[in-house]
């Protein structure tokens, strides 16, 4: 086996995979910008090196760079996590031609499955269902025009083809909404993938997102660890995923036909290691059809190592060590139910805009069938640099009802002070019925009056009076290499307000509108590029409207209105930079309300 392994990433799935090396005697190295000197995945692994300044492409992108550590370090492989440089096939073939393993699969593969409409010719070649339309690239509308009426029908689904993950996807519900949806989707394509290029799929009306689990080694062998389902999306962002998916959706027969059609399209790329395979389910005539493939370890894998008890991430490393699959598929078998739900820094309330900042007290629940992969603790902090998740809390119980009662569990008694998280939204959401339906919860999501509901008491930030005396560990870089030393000071003055107590959520419709009381000023959450305006000095805007959207980390957050009233000033120009913390609006509120105060 590997001796050393470099975890080319930080946060949960850095530390995820330094454990699964602990355990397998492995030594494990870990990098780290200049922002996560003091962060965990660096604590998690035997040794440490610095990559550079806070932006990605300084540091966790900086190819380089980690072939310098590479050599220093003496790895003989290279973990890359998801994200980053983790379905980066020069990246991959840098590490092939350097004589390092990369623990994945091919660049080949990553390659073929990048290119959405590579990767459906390959799969229709396969025999491998797709969802019907196009798997060359469409040049013009008026070519999209003819397809559409032709061979598809509305409504089509307009997709990037370097896209993926929702990125560069729009949908024409009739023939008036094909230009739009056709110059969105290449604009999209252009600015996150230098690729304008789109393709079209009959858009399919309330599929599930169901997913598939591969793992396979370098001697042959494919297996698949059943489904996941994970419907429940927010701008196509999973927010929770199980798996199984829920019986009434996906029984024994339909599992073992997916599964199948999963290890029939990694077989067709010549797959090593953990993947997956994204696909849209119908379940009004039971049809699958394959999306994209996902050549990493996916953020949800975890849900499916509770219920196979199978470890993911070893068997990947273990393949791409050139070992066989410790598992036939017949060993694979099915127990319980698990579910996750991803705690994100973000305000539901909000658009479930990033809401990084330090966490104070902090405290995970534990006890049976809970499993918490955080990435950050007590006094660490959500960097708006990076991917603004906290944790994953997975929890694993006999079926789905009684997991759902274990997360609300485990939902209650997780504590994390000074930081406005996914968890009241996930408390509330998990109580529906739509949940319990097994519904996609599509409505719930986009219902504005429901999210504000899950509001949060404002937070405060207090001075501490005496301070006390604490070991802090230090570091000390040698040669950007990382060293532990303790040093004893004062402790931070820093601490919050609670964030998880407060008042519980309304239900749905409960909530009065807002008479527009509360500060003005509208305060930047995150920091990136304001990409559209929508709003200007002097309109009146209600609570939750769209004010204007900021670009950050390739995404786009809707910055909404906090409260109603007239917005007298505006502090924000369309194609300028933004921090976190930098005015947006000053909405003053209306003359004296005609509805009465609450409470
Ligand atoms: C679709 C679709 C309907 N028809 N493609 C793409 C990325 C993934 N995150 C969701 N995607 C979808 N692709 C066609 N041709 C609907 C979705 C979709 C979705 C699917 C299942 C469950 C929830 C969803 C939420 C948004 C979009």
């Amino acid at each position: 086996m590997f001796k050393k392994i470099l975890i080319a990433n930080r946060g949960e799935i850095a530390i995820r995979v330094a454990r699964a090396c602990r355990e397998m005697g492995i030594a494990s190295v870990a990098v780290y910008s200049e922002v996560d000197r003091d962060a965990l995945h660096v604590k998690a692994c035997d040794e440490a090196y610095l990559l550079g300044p806070a932006e990605a492409a300084q540091s966790y992108l900086n190819v380089g760079k980690i072939l310098e550590v590479i050599k220093e370090s003496g790895a003989e492989a290279v973990h890359p996590g998801y994200g980053f440089l983790a379905e980066n096939a020069p990246f991959a073939k840098a590490l092939e031609d350097a004589g390092i393993t990369f623990i994945g699969p091919p660049a080949s593969a990553i390659d073929a499955m990048g290119s959405k409409t590579m990767a459906r010719e390959l799969m229709q070649k396969a025999g491998v269902p797709i969802v019907p339309g196009t798997t060359e690239a469409v040049d013009t509308v008026e070519d999209a025009m003819k397809i559409a009426k032709k061979d598809i029908g509305f409504p089509v689904a307009v997709k990037a083809s370097g896209g993926g993950g929702g990125k560069g996807f729009r949908v024409a519900l009739e023939e008036k909404d094909l230009k739009d949806a056709f110059e969105g989707a290449s604009r999209e394509g252009e600015k996150f993938f230098s690729d304008g290029t789109v393709y079209l799929e009959r858009y399919l009306l309330n599929p599930r997102h169901v997913e598939v689990q591969i793992l396979a080694d370098t001697h042959g062998n494919v297996i698949h660890l059943g489904e996941r389902d994970c419907s429940i999306q927010r701008r196509h962002q999973k927010v929770i995923e199980e798996a199984p998916a829920p019986e009434w959706v996906v029984d024994e027969e339909t599992r073992a036909r997916i599964g199948k059609i999963g290890v029939e399209a990694a077989k067709a790329v010549d797959y090593v290691g953990a993947g997956t395979i994204e696909g849209l389910f119908s379940s009004d005539t039971n049809e699958y059809f394959f999306l994209e493939m996902n050549t990493r370890v996916q953020v949800e894998h975890c849900v499916t190592e509770m219920v196979t008890g199978i470890d993911i991430v070893k068997e990947g490393i273990r393949a791409a060590f050139g070992e066989e699959l410790s598992y036939k598929q017949e060993d694979v078998v099915l127990r319980g139910h698990a579910i996750e739900c991803r705690i994100n820094a973000e305000d539901a309330s909000m658009n479930f805009a990033p809401a990084p900042g330090k966490i104070g007290n902090y405290k995970e629940p534990t006890g049976p069938g809970v499993r918490v992969d955080s990435g950050v603790g007590a006094g660490g902090e959500v960097s708006p640099t990076y991917d603004p998740m906290v944790s994953k809390l997975i929890v694993w119980d006999a079926d789905r009802e009684q997991a759902t009662a274990r997360m609300l569990r485990a939902l209650a008694e997780y504590e994390i002070e000074g930081l406005k998280t996914l968890i009241p939204f996930h408390t509330a959401l998990l109580q529906t019925e739509d949940w319990a339906k097994g519904s996609t919860c599509k409505d719930l999501m986009e219902d504005k009056e429901w999210l504000a509901s899950l509001a949060f008491p404002k937070l405060e930030r207090v001075e501490d009076d005496a301070p006390e005396k604490v070991t802090n560990d230090y570091l000390v870089e040698v040669s950007g290499k990382r060293f532990d030393v303790k040093v004893v000071g004062e402790a931070p003055a820093y601490s919050a307000a609670p964030a998880g107590g407060g008042a519980a959520p309304k239900k749905r419709g409960e909530r009065k509108k807002s008479a527009g009381a509360g500060p003005d000023l509208l305060e930047s959450p995150l920091q990136g590029n304001m990409w559209k305006v929508l709003v200007k000095k002097g309109d009146a805007v209600e609570e939750g409207q769209l004010l204007c959207i900021i670009e950050a980390m390739k995404m786009e957050n809707e910055i909404t209105a906090h409260k109603a009233g007239k917005i007298s000033e505006l502090h924000i120009t369309e194609g300028e930079p933004i921090n976190a913390g930098d005015p947006i609006a000053t909405i003053a509120s209306p003359p004296a309300a005609e509805e009465p105060a609450a409470e």
